[in-house]
């Protein structure tokens, strides 16, 4: 029973943390990498995120994914390897594993081991035939992957997460994953759309403030884990549609002239002046299609909701 999980270990960089936050904070336009609002706490927020009724987002994939479980599995054909980035809602995952056509093994690929090894655990009472390969790691550097050669295999990355990344780096994402995969292999992306700025606006700064929350956690992470000493009080979120550049913009706003110490180097803050903690792209069907083509895919279909606020493409190598 036990052996249905195997696990790797495949994360290196411990020390990185602590480089790319002072690079960061040293740019005229302060910046924060998004992926370090995921502490314990960041994790759970984002939860109650996907669960307030402003963000449409995760609820409109799941429905996405449920609709058209069975013509998502034919349009895939048979695959033997399902990997993931990022091992998120078990909610996707479920209606991918019931549906595919010859599925043999799932490898989750996530950086949160603990929280990585517990799901795939959880997984495997529910799928008793499946193998598990839960490989600790990050998926946005190249990685080595214990896969089969000339097994069919296909990537699936939920969440519209692809869209922290400015335009050049999803393409050179895209790119990256391609080489991980060979002729016929696919890759399920779920992509964000393009819509009228209220709506993207709304799902960004949700009534219960739970955003605002998740936005001023990575102060406390950083606090946490590389001796900052933000006092997360004086610093506001602030997040809004940046529609020239097609993005949700988020900010942490100084509220007042400050200095912030994180291990020994100082940080000057002007009143009002802001650290950008995040950027989240929306594309539309033809601008996504269009920059998969570019970065070496071919897309095969797009599936979507009745009022077209979320897409999850198919594509092939
Ligand atoms: C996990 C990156 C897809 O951009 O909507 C949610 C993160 N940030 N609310 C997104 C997020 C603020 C989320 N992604």
């Amino acid at each position: 029973m036990r052996q249905q999980v195997e696990s790797f270990d495949m994360y290196t960089d411990q020390q990185n943390m602590l480089q790319e936050v002072l690079h960061g904070l040293a740019q005229p336009q302060k910046v924060l990498q998004a992926k370090y609002f995921y502490d314990q706490t960041g994790s759970e927020l984002f939860e109650q995120i996907t669960q307030q009724p402003e963000y449409y987002l995760t609820r409109t994939e799941i429905d996405i994914l449920s609709e058209y479980q069975s013509a998502i599995a034919d349009c895939i054909g048979p695959v033997h390897t399902l990997i993931e980035y990022g091992s998120g809602s078990s909610r996707k995952i479920k209606s991918l594993l019931s549906s595919l056509h010859q599925l043999e093994q799932y490898m989750p690929i996530d950086i949160s081991k603990d929280f990585l090894i517990q799901s795939a655990h959880q997984l495997s009472k529910d799928y008793p035939s499946l193998r598990i390969k839960a490989v600790c790691g990050d998926y946005s550097a190249p990685l080595l992957l214990p896969v089969e050669e000339k097994q069919k295999k296909v990537i699936f990355f939920p969440g519209s997460t692809i869209g922290n990344f400015h335009p050049q780096e999803a393409a050179d994402f895209l790119q990256q994953s391609s080489q991980l995969l060979e002729k016929g292999d696919g890759f399920l992306i779920g992509i964000d759309t393009k819509k009228e700025a209220s709506v993207l606006h709304a799902a960004y700064n949700d009534q219960a403030g739970i955003t605002a929350q998740f936005n001023l956690n990575i102060l406390r992470h950083i606090n946490g884990s590389l001796n900052g000493t933000f006092d997360v009080d004086l610093f506001e979120d602030v997040a809004f549609y940046n529609e020239q550049q097609g993005r949700i913009e988020m900010h942490l706003k100084s509220r007042i002239d400050q200095i912030v110490t994180i291990a020994d180097q100082r940080f000057t803050f002007k009143k009002d002046e802001t650290i950008h903690t995040e950027n989240s792209y929306k594309y539309s069907q033809e601008e996504f299609q269009w920059l998969a083509k570019q970065n070496g895919f071919t897309p095969i279909r797009c599936f979507t909701d009745p009022q077209h606020h979320f897409s999850v493409h198919y594509l092939e190598k």
